[in-house]
């Protein structure tokens, strides 16, 4: 077993005490090899566990993306999911990608001073690349919330290259960025200080509000993308995030679009 996994477990076994949070992480369900924190997460959600449970892993053997597709996890990477019990209607559910998305932004920006960017919906860039992905997903009843899980995935303690091949050129990571490894139970604590706070935020005075501190990290925005969704290709501007979390996009021959799934890819002259 790799040293940082053996680092990782304990600092995340003493990372409670010193975690000064509320109710994120006061419970942490810790596992060496996760098939997903996301699954984990939901079955431990549809059982009744508190708000503000975290599910952590070293690793992953089935690290989920959008719409099936795979994450790679390795050791060193930080990798896990909170469940929370938002009173939001479940359209709105979604909308927390931001929140955590911008929660990784400013944990990034404030302990490493690195590039950090937004873009949307759900990743955290460092030099315009990825280097966080988020997947909200959430259980509901009519028109009730029951838990959002909220899972995220830091590429930390890791090179880059021990990504796949195809991946090198839009995929980086912590190590890789600072030339250096991360004390990723620092990263962790102060991230979940941040998801906490931005989280009431949200609550408290709207989705707005994140939304706004979510664009001031969206660099992509005012740029010329692609963007692609399962069926269809565009190339545009891209405009705006709009409340409903979708994005505008001017097409080249003037009109407007607004996407709600996709995945955005800067075009550079
Ligand atoms: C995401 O999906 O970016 C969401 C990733 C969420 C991962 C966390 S880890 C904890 C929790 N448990 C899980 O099982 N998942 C969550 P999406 O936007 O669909 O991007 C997926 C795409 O990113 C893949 O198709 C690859 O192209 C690329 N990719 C895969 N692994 C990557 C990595 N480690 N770093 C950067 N890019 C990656």
């Amino acid at each position: 077993m790799s040293n940082l996994g053996v680092i990782l477990r304990l600092n995340i076994k003493k990372l409670q005490d010193g975690l000064r949070t509320q109710f994120l992480g006061r419970n942490i369900v810790f596992s060496h090899a996760a098939t997903s924190t996301n699954d984990i997460a939901r079955e431990l959600a549809n059982k009744g566990a508190d708000e503000g449970t975290v599910v952590v892993s070293e690793t992953q053997t089935s690290g989920r993306g959008r719409l099936s597709r795979t994450w790679m996890s390795p050791f060193g990477g930080l990798w896990f999911s909170a469940i929370l019990r938002p009173r939001l209607k479940p359209s709105d559910a979604s909308k927390l990608t931001f929140a955590a998305a911008l929660a990784v932004a400013k944990t990034l920006r404030g302990l490493y001073y690195l590039e950090v960017s937004t873009k949307w919906p759900n990743d955290v860039l460092v030099s315009g690349k990825k280097t966080c992905g988020v997947l909200a997903e959430m259980s509901a009843s009519g028109e009730r919330t029951s838990y959002v899980v909220l899972g995220i995935g830091v590429n930390a303690n890791f090179e880059a290259k021990a990504l796949p091949e195809e991946l090198w050129e839009k995929a980086t990571s912590l190590k890789t960025e600072l030339g250096r490894n991360i004390n990723v139970e620092r990263l962790f604590n102060t991230l979940l200080e941040n998801l906490e706070s931005i989280y009431l935020q949200s609550l408290k005075r709207g989705f707005l509000s994140v939304l706004e501190e979510w664009k001031t990290f969206a660099t992509f925005l005012r740029t010329q993308v692609k963007v692609t969704d399962e069926n269809e290709e565009w190339i545009g501007v891209a405009l705006d995030v709009n409340v409903d979390g979708s994005l505008s996009l001017e097409l080249q021959d003037g009109t407007l679009k607004r996407i709600f799934v996709g995945d955005v890819s800067v075009l550079t002259e």
